[in-house]
């Protein structure tokens, strides 16, 4: 395995260069000239590795190398390559970079799969964009379709089709991917919490990944003049807004086990400090362990939101996303567990509080995933950092069980 933590050092310093905020941490939006510079070094890695490279019509990127058995299914090894504003460098890449890592072995040892090997870079996990999350996994399996796609724009207006054209790509490729051409879907992720680097263990082997929503809500109310509208003629969507907000976090105590709810992107207009804020638009995002958790919360906030409708005030909901809690094919777990052991590298079972594309696979094919441990439980914030060690160690465990799923010799 030599030489190879210092070209994964090198691919997540170079990933984690291609961001619009370089003095703060990685901002690289779907489709930006950022997301354009990471996919040509992924591009180019992925050829330099032997793999046949494409493109779907969201942009996802492929890498194959072809099994002996002709139209065989795929083992897929991959994770995003997008990222939440001013983010860090292993939330994705690091799943990215192990698919690298893995097709370098098999290349290196002149392995033969019988079954396809590809590696994928998913688009738009996070949603930073356009909205939601997941894309390019919800595209993939047929969950996005074309036409809603093309529909989705960013804060500037901007079509996902129009965003597409301008760095090059073209969202007329195919896109949605029959499920029986994908044997198993594998992702490495940094865990982003505290548990593994608390426990010291480099290995979390997932068991479930929680259940989520993503809400977007909308409340209106009268622009005015700050100076002289009297206080009892205003109707200030941002007060509301604000009321709205603080009664969040209550609910989710009070829903318990684990639930949590997080107002993480807030928008006034028209923005003016001398006008009383016509609209407010925030997002609500609720996730739990159990669905009924979410589903609960979710009526919750739909009668807080009505207590806040009269003189003046109106709101509105809509659901950007919504997943039900996964559970991982127990088969992969056990195998993920068993190479572990071999490798004789620690390991103990986790769940996740973080959305991951493996979950939308899991729906279509068997899934597994591992973590690794972020140091001081910190990510999405420059801080997130991982040890290349455990990075080192989820790639030898991913690379054993590939040869195992894609029976390489
Ligand atoms: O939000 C999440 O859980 C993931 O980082 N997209
Ligand atoms: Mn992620
Ligand atoms: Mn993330």
């Amino acid at each position: 395995m030599q030489g190879m933590k210092k070209r994964v050092n090198c691919h997540i310093k170079q990933l984690s260069e291609f961001t619009s905020s370089p003095d703060k941490g990685t901002t690289r939006l779907t489709y930006s000239e950022e997301d354009l510079k990471a996919r040509n070094y992924i591009k180019s890695k992925m050829e330099e590795y032997g793999l046949q490279v494409r493109e779907d019509g969201f942009g996802n990127i492929f890498g194959k190398l072809e099994g002996q058995i002709k139209d065989s299914p795929s083992v897929i090894i991959g994770s995003h390559f997008d990222s939440v504003p001013n983010g860090g460098s292993y939330d994705g890449p690091a799943g990215v970079v192990t698919g690298l890592e893995v097709a370098a072995l098999f290349s290196k040892n002149k392995l033969k799969p019988k079954y396809s090997l590809e590696i994928l870079a998913l688009i738009e996990e996070e949603g930073s964009r356009f909205g939601g999350g997941l894309m390019g996994s919800r595209g993939i399996v047929g969950l996005l379709n074309d036409e809603d796609f093309r529909k989705l724009k960013d804060k500037d207006g901007i079509t996902t089709e129009e965003a597409m054209l301008k760095i090059g790509l073209n969202p007329d490729l195919p896109k949605k991917r029959d499920p029986k051409t994908i044997k198993a879907f594998l992702e490495l992720h940094i865990e982003q919490g505290p548990i593994l680097e608390e426990k010291n263990i480099p290995i979390g082997v997932v068991e479930a990944i929680v259940g989520l929503t993503q809400l977007e809500v909308t409340v209106t109310g009268q622009a005015g003049h700050a100076g002289t509208t009297p206080m009892g003629r205003r109707a200030d969507a941002l007060v509301a807004a604000a009321k709205i907000i603080a009664e969040l976090p209550n609910i989710a105590e009070e829903e318990g086990e684990g639930t949590v709810i997080t107002t993480g992107r807030l928008n006034v207009f028209p923005n003016g400090a001398n006008v009383i804020p016509e609209k407010v638009v925030f997002t609500i995002d609720i996730r739990a362990g159990k669905e009924k958790h979410v589903l609960n919360v979710i009526e919750r906030v739909k009668s807080v939101l009505k207590s806040y409708s009269h003189d003046g005030i109106s709101t509105n909901m809509e659901q950007l996303l919504y997943i039900q809690p996964k559970e991982l094919n127990e088969h992969i777990r056990s195998l993920l567990k068993k190479k572990s052991k071999e490798l004789n590298i620690p390991y103990c079972p986790i769940n996740s509080g973080a959305g991951h594309d493996a979950m939308v696979f899991s729906d279509y094919t068997d899934v597994g995933m591992i973590f690794i441990p972020s140091k001081d439980g910190l990510s999405h914030c420059p801080e997130e950092w991982s040890d290349p060690d455990h990075l080192e160690m989820g790639i030898q465990i991913f690379y054993e069980i590939t040869k195992v799923l894609t029976e390489a010799e």
